[in-house]
């Protein structure tokens, strides 16, 4: 598959998709989203790979939607972009993904990076959603999972404010995992997907879905599902793998059975 907007490259079990459009600083235009998330979707079915890295380059992680997309566009040409919406999408890939940010990660971008499993950020990096300055408001998750992540009264800044939050802020509040150089950021997401991906696939798949769970449910229907994934690997050959790997002091082989 060949992209315009974005570049892809797998690395042993790890594919990368790389926003490129350094120019717009990574601006989501709506032929950017497709690519980005037909390439997750593409490396989510193939079984060689374990887990994504999605970033985009040193200066800006995404800068937000495209505003020279939106800012003619008519309430119809914004339905029709719902249909296939990128959140979405994203919700249904089962292998985890990480985030690599670095720069800016505004409006659109918050909201990719918030989408994905975890964020790694180079200290260079700004979190905000100042869509208000534009006269809308968050319309891909920022109004709700960073309200999740990072409280009401942060929240209600960002969005309503439009405040910035630097990267030693973003991990204070527990929005992204770690906080690492420019020069390293990359490395270190691309390095914790390829641990994720050298773990055994259907239990990570079965935790990621259990982990997001707890955003859509009671804590009562979260600890049940958890407990249906729990058992659920009962029943594969990995579980047996692992836990015999242990008990005879040997590394686990794992296959995804
Ligand atoms: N859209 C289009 N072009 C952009 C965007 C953007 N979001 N951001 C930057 N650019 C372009 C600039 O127009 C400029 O282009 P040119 O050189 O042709 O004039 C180039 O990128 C470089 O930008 P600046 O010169 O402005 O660079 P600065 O370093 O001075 O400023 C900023 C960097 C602060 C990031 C500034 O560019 C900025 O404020 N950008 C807009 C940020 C913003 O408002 N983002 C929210 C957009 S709305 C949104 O995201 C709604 C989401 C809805 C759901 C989307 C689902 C994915």
């Amino acid at each position: 598959m060949s992209y315009q907007n974005i570049q892809v490259e797998a690395f042993g079990k790890v594919g990368i998709v790389r926003i490129d459009r350094p120019a717009q600083l990574n601006a989501l235009n709506a032929e950017t989203k497709g690519e980005i998330i037909d390439a997750l979707e593409a490396f989510d079915c193939h079984s060689g790979i374990g887990c994504m890295v999605l970033t985009g380059d040193d200066r800006a992680f995404a800068a937000g939607a495209d505003i020279k997309q939106m800012a003619d566009a008519t309430v119809v040409d914004v339905l029709d972009q719902d249909k296939s919406s990128v959140s979405d999408r994203l919700r249904h890939i089962r292998k985890p993904i990480v985030a690599a940010v670095s720069g800016w990660a505004l409006g659109g971008g918050c909201e990719l990076a918030m989408a994905c499993d975890m964020i790694v950020a180079s200290n260079t990096a700004i979190f905000g959603q100042p869509e208000i300055k534009l006269g809308v408001i968050p319309g891909a998750g920022g109004t709700q999972r960073l309200t999740r992540v990072v409280g009401k009264a942060i929240a209600m800044e960002m969005v309503l404010n439009a405040r910035f939050l630097s990267a030693t802020e973003a991990f204070g509040l527990g929005l992204v995992s770690r906080v690492v150089s420019p020069e390293t950021y990359l490395d270190e997401a691309v390095t914790l997907a390829r641990q994720i991906a050298d773990r055994p696939p259907i239990a990570v798949r079965l935790a990621k879905e259990a982990i997001n769970a707890a955003y859509e449910t009671s804590l009562s229907e979260g600890l049940l599902h958890e407990r249906r994934n729990f058992t659920l690997l009962f029943s594969t050959e990995d579980q047996k793998e692992g836990m015999h790997a242990f008990l005879e002091k040997r590394s686990a082989a794992w296959h995804g059975k």
